[in-house]
Order: C-alpha cells, then structure tokens, then sequence
C-alpha cells in the first residue's frame, strides 16, 4: 500500500503549510506563538482550514486544540489519534510540533483524494499548549484530551499577571468546560505522534526517520531568593543579601551538579531579578529550572539534591528561599505493540530501523493516560531546535509522510480494551 500520489508532492504540501504556519507570530522575523494569543487563534483557524480541505471535520476544543476528524467506514468509530503541538517557544524554529500535525493532515487528505477510507477514524489534534511558554505548566492541550488537565492551572498568571482562565475567557472559552475536551478511553485505539528528532543522532547515522523507544521525564521548578534590595554606592559587600549573586551560585552549582551525572540535563532558561535597577542591589530573584534523566528515581534525587543545595547557599548568604514544582512527568515508554507497527512501516518504506529514547517531552507523553502511543522521529539538521535554525530537509520530511501514511493504513489496533 504505498501512497498512490508521488511522496514528493506530499513533501511539497507539507513544507509549503509549514512555512506559511510560520508566518503567523506575535512578532515579525521570529517564530514565537504562544498559548491562548491572537496568533494562537490565527493558527488554529488556518489548520482548521487544512483540515477541512483534507476531507475532515474540524473544531476547536475547550482549551484551543484544534481537532480535525476523518471518518471510518461508519461513522463514530474509536479512532488512532495523530497530531502534535502547535505552540512554540520564543524565538522558535518552525518544525517543532507543526511538522506533526501538518504531517498528518497531509496524509489524511492523500486518503481523502483516493475516497479510502478505514475499519476506524482518525482524528488529527493540534494540542494548543505543549511547550509551558505562557503559564509556567506544560502538556496542557493533551492533558485536556486525556482528561487528566489539573484545574489548578487555571490560576496561575503569566508574566504581565493574567491568568489562565482570564486569558481562556478572553479567547472565547470556558474555563469550566475543559472536561469536554476529553476522550473516553476506548474512543482512542492509539496515538502516533511524528516529530522531528530535535537531536544529533538521525544525522550522525544519516538517517532521515527513527522510531522512539521512550519520553524522558522532566521536572521543571521555580526558584525565588529573596535578600534586601539597597543602594549600590553605600552598602558595604559584607553587609549584603544580594539575592542576584545568591542566584549566581546556585545556577553555576546546577551545572556543575549536572555535568558531573552522566545523562543528567540541567537547564536555566529564565531568570528575574528586582528592581531591575543598575543602580540597586537586587532584593529579589527568580529563575526556572528544568531537570531531566532516563530514570525517573534518578532525576527525583537530583531534584533532591539541588533543592538542598540552593537552601544551603541560601542559608549562607541570608536570604530566604522558595522553591516550587510547576510540572512533572514521568518518563514513558512506547507501547511494545504499536511502537513494532512504527517499525514496520519504516522498513515497508526501505529505511532502516532504529530506535532511540527522546530526551524531549512531547504531548504523546500525555496522550498516553488514555492510549497507548509511538513516534516517529525526522532527522533534523544538527539536531538543533527551539532555534531559528531548526532545519528539516524535504527528503525527510517525505520520508516521515511515507512513514506516517504507511502505517496509517496499515494500523492494527490491538484487541485489548484500555
Ligand atoms: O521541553 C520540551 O522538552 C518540549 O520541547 N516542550
Ligand atoms: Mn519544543
Ligand atoms: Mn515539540
């Protein structure tokens, strides 16, 4: 069953909605779309549009996924999920999430154009919040589907103080109706997510595809030291609690904890201090953390230990401390049985097979409370990503379509019941 139109126009299709995904930003020149935004909105009506155009319904659900369904045989068929994200980081690249869920809309119309339809539906999600930009929680879009969202979140603010559910509301949905974005669990035989690798290894072993053996897990953290602001020309050195330079220890304590732990990552991506003033001694700090490993009880008793690490230098310098999770995941692993129907469509498409774990987390990682689920890496140009310079040549990315469509149609969906 290989696709009855040439890959290349399928390759063509998809690069050519990505770079007009990419246009739609808050700011021009840069890539940055975040949650519940007017580009946000933009976005989803422009999928929606794809979508459509693929043969599908399509919708926006409770929390700003877009969700695009393309019927079976009969109507109302339990149906494989495929999709990603379609939020970025600031200043992002234009593959990371949208390659996924252009991918899949692109194979649902090559189905669509052949009339062919399948023993079960397929929807097509564009999760609205898989990167945690806006508010400092993650997955939100697919912890919505998977009927595990943590209302919670509803009250935390982003950086100019509006919270979630104000940002909801401005947007035209209602914070009290995001159960409704949830799929019962038997309504989901599998979801399959296709992303591009955001690593080096495709490239090093010149592979343009990969299937995922496992997500790793992340704990993400927000640090706030706070000392006493003062005037910069009459304080004595000795006599301050400088909550900047405090923040300066524990970062660089961070890293050197982190590079001393094979396979530990450690990252401090944001960082705020107040006033803000050159003139005055910071009184107050912020930063993130984001801590990740293979092992969820290794990357706990890091966690441990740079929490004891950051008291310590807090303790010394006389500053006050608080430290708090804003996200957890475990890692997750593929399901066994649709990670081999992955690997067989790669090697029905002439590839090599090779699994890899992903040091990224991706809304499959989510998905997984109610399905079980598999990805497909696509190389990407010296791994880089959450960069402008985030690349995915065209070869690979129709080897991802051929990849994804093959399996596609021929998807089996496992007898047991979740
Ligand atoms: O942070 C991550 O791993 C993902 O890109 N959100
Ligand atoms: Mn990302
Ligand atoms: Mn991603």
């Amino acid at each position: 069953m290989t696709i009855a139109e040439p890959a290349a126009a399928l390759g063509r299709e998809i690069v050519a909605h990505i770079d007009e995904l990419a246009a739609i930003s808050a700011e021009p020149g840069v890539i940055t779309r975040v949650f519940l935004t007017p580009e946000h909105r933009a976005a989803a009506d422009l999928l929606m549009g794809w979508m459509r155009d693929a043969g599908m319904s399509a919708a926006i659900d409770a929390i700003g996924n877009v969700v695009g369904r393309y019927e079976g045989e009969q109507d109302g068929l339990p149906c494989l999920m495929l999709g990603s994200h379609y939020d970025t980081v600031r200043n992002a690249g234009r593959w990371d999430g949208p390659l996924g869920v252009i991918t899949a809309i692109a194979c649902v119309g090559a189905l669509h154009r052949r009339g062919r339809r399948l023993p079960f539906a397929i929807e097509v999600v564009g999760f609205a919040d898989e990167e945690g930009v806006r508010f400092a929680s993650t997955l939100l879009g697919s912890r919505a589907v998977a009927g595990t969202f943590d209302a919670r979140a509803l009250d935390s603010i982003d950086r100019d103080g509006i919270t979630m559910r104000e940002a909801l509301r401005a947007f035209g949905l209602d914070p009290g109706a995001i159960a409704t974005a949830a799929h019962a669990p038997g309504a989901v035989l599998g979801y399959v997510e296709l992303h591009i690798e955001q690593g080096p290894v495709l490239e090093a072993e010149g592979l343009p595809v990969g299937v995922v053996s496992a997500i790793s897990g992340a704990t993400r953290l927000s640090v706030t030291l706070t000392g006493m602001a003062g005037h910069a020309g009459t304080v004595p050195m000795a006599l301050r609690r400088d909550a900047l330079t405090g923040a300066a220890e524990c970062i660089l304590a961070i890293e050197t904890y982190c590079r001393g732990h094979a396979g530990l990552v450690g990252t401090v991506g944001q960082i705020a201090a107040e006033p803000g003033a050159t003139n005055v001694i910071p009184g107050r700090v912020g930063f993130t953390m984001d801590i990740r490993t293979a092992g969820d009880d290794r990357r706990k008793a890091a966690v441990g230990d740079l929490t004891a690490a950051i008291e310590a230098a807090a303790r010394r310098r006389g500053l006050e401390v608080a430290i708090t999770v804003t996200h957890e995941n475990r890692t997750v692993n593929c399901a066994g049985w649709l990670k081999a129907q992955v690997a067989a469509a790669v090697a029905a498409e002439g590839y090599a097979v090779r699994e890899l774990p992903s040091g990224a987390g991706h809304d499959a990682m989510a998905i997984a409370d109610i399905a079980d689920m598999a990805m497909i890496f696509v190389r990407c140009r010296g791994g880089i990503s959450h960069h402008p310079d985030e690349h995915a040549e065209l070869g690979d990315v129709e080897a991802g379509a051929k990849v994804l469509l093959r399996l596609i149609e021929t998807f089996s969906p496992r007898d047991n019941a979740r």
